[in-house]
């Protein structure tokens, strides 16, 4: 039995499905992105507030591939939450309508993107999908933002498809979109508006002024640790008795804090747990310091150590030692935590997550695109602490080590997954396996210029670096942490 709308009445009882009419629905949401965090979030979080009512099916809209449409459309956009636990708790989630491939449905997302119905376009694009520099701006440099401008009637970024529905919503006189993005990138909505408001000056300056005015774009927090979906997970939804040919699985922890400028007419998402503040800023910093920068810690560590998970890492007592140890003198005492956030408890909590046995999380996947999330996770906290005089050490061996991860990457000849791998390739061929390799490393746009003239943060990295590479050679890599 394939899991559609017409079988949804027959599916077993252990799994939840949607208490809502789905035909009845409309689209009022176009998501960008729809890879398997949104599914197992925001998508999670609308699934609910549906329930409570309103037009707020979703359009996902996939901007670089159409594997998503092939594997959902013929289940009409369905698809299995597994939320992993002590116990598993399935649950289909019926939000989403409908899912799109911009290359191929171009005018229809077009005119979902255009529509009276639409309200909110939420977005779960990596850090790269912003097309930022290292100063927060535009990046012009970047291709696809060249092509777009040059073509911007048939866009294929994120930021110029969003600029033409903004400028085609306008011309038409219907009301502003509200643009929520669901990546991690400190203020992320600030930087997606930021970027949007360049790109519109570029081609007409006034829509710029209109953007930078009219268009919502709340900053947010989001977290729920999500692996990729392995063959196991979907053959132990066939022994439910289905088949879903791309379940969702991910912690049963879940938290969505939304800066509180929306307008009134959204989803009830307030009554489904989502939070709305004014001070978003504090969990996320709290939020990409704690968990990410330690995550990002862990998968480079990982690498060098050839440990494949979270929980493999974590269960050595050497890294987990490590770990909170930097979150104790390095990372919390960076930055100032919300009012209502008992710092400890909330590392504590993170850290036992990471613990969660039924999460086979790995490591090679949060080690993707490091040359974009180093700098909203790790490289913060470096710059915070060396204003403050905190130490640095264990961030800079985290930082070493992802620069030893890219050199073995040259070295082995094996695949780096990150928008920059060109140039950190051709670094890392240039890479002497001594200190002379972190000012290489070093000059790339992603560090703030003044750093090379801090020595402490160059004794750091390159005491870590030199560190690094003598355990390589001589065989102790397991000694690096002791
Ligand atoms: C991870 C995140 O892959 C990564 O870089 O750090 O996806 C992390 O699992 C989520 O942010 C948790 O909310």
């Amino acid at each position: 039995m394939k899991l559609t709308d017409a079988t949804l009445h027959a599916l077993p009882d252990v799994v939840a499905t949607p208490d809502y009419d789905r035909q009845q629905n409309q689209i009022g949401i176009v998501h960008l992105g729809p890879g398997a965090f949104f599914r197992a979030h925001q998508a999670w979080y609308t699934d609910r507030a549906l329930e409570k009512g309103g037009d707020w099916g979703i359009c996902a809209v996939a901007l670089n591939s159409n594997r998503v449409k092939t594997q959902l459309a013929p289940q009409q956009g369905l698809y299995t939450l597994g939320e992993i636990d002590r116990v598993t708790h399935f649950r289909v989630i019926g939000a989403v309508k409908e899912v799109l491939a911009l290359k191929e449905d171009f005018d229809l997302v077009i005119q979902r993107l255009t529509a009276i119905g639409t309200k909110i376009v939420t977005m779960t694009i990596t850090e790269k999908g912003y097309s930022l520099n290292a100063k927060g701006r535009l990046n012009r440099q970047d291709k696809v933002i060249q092509s777009d401008l040059q073509n911007y009637q048939q866009p294929s970024s994120a930021i110029g498809l969003l600029f033409l529905a903004c400028q085609l919503r306008y011309q038409k006189g219907i009301s502003p979109l509200s643009l929520i993005s669901c990546d991690n990138l400190s203020d992320n909505g600030h930087k997606l508006k930021q970027a949007l408001v360049d790109y519109a000056f570029e081609i007409d300056p006034t829509l710029a002024e209109y953007i930078e005015l009219h268009v919502i774009c709340p900053s947010t927090m989001v977290d729920s640790i999500t692996p990729a979906t392995d063959d196991k997970f979907v053959q132990q939804i066939a022994e439910l008795g289905y088949e879903d040919n791309w379940p969702i699985k991910r912690e049963s922890f879940s938290q969505w804090v939304i800066e509180d400028i929306l307008p009134a007419d959204i989803p009830a998402w307030a009554e489904v747990g989502v939070t709305f503040t004014d001070d978003v800023s504090g969990y996320e910093n709290a939020k990409l310091r704690v968990l990410n920068a330690t995550h990002s810690t862990l998968a480079y560590l990982g690498a060098y150590l050839g440990i494949e998970t979270v929980l493999d890492a974590i269960e050595q007592p050497n890294i987990n030692g490590f770990i909170n140890t930097m979150l104790k003198e390095e990372i919390t005492p960076s930055f100032a935590a919300p009012v209502d956030m008992d710092i400890q408890q909330y590392c504590d909590s993170i850290v036992a997550r990471y613990h969660n046995p039924a999460i086979r999380h790995l490591l090679a996947q949060i080690a993707w695109d490091g040359s974009q999330k180093l700098p909203m996770r790790l490289l913060p906290v470096i710059e915070a602490n060396l204003a403050l005089g905190n130490g640095i050490q264990k961030c800079c061996l985290a930082l070493a080590a992802w620069m030893r991860f890219i050199v073995n990457k040259q070295q082995q000849g094996t695949e780096l997954v990150d928008p920059l791998a060109e140039s950190l390739l051709a670094i890392a061929e240039q890479c002497q396996n001594d200190e002379s390799d972190v000012a290489r490393f070093l000059a790339l746009d992603m560090f703030n210029a003044d750093w090379a003239n801090h020595a402490d943060f160059i004794n750091a990295v390159t005491s870590s670096y030199k560190l690094l590479v003598s355990h390589e050679q001589q065989n102790t890599r397991q000694q690096i942490l002791a």
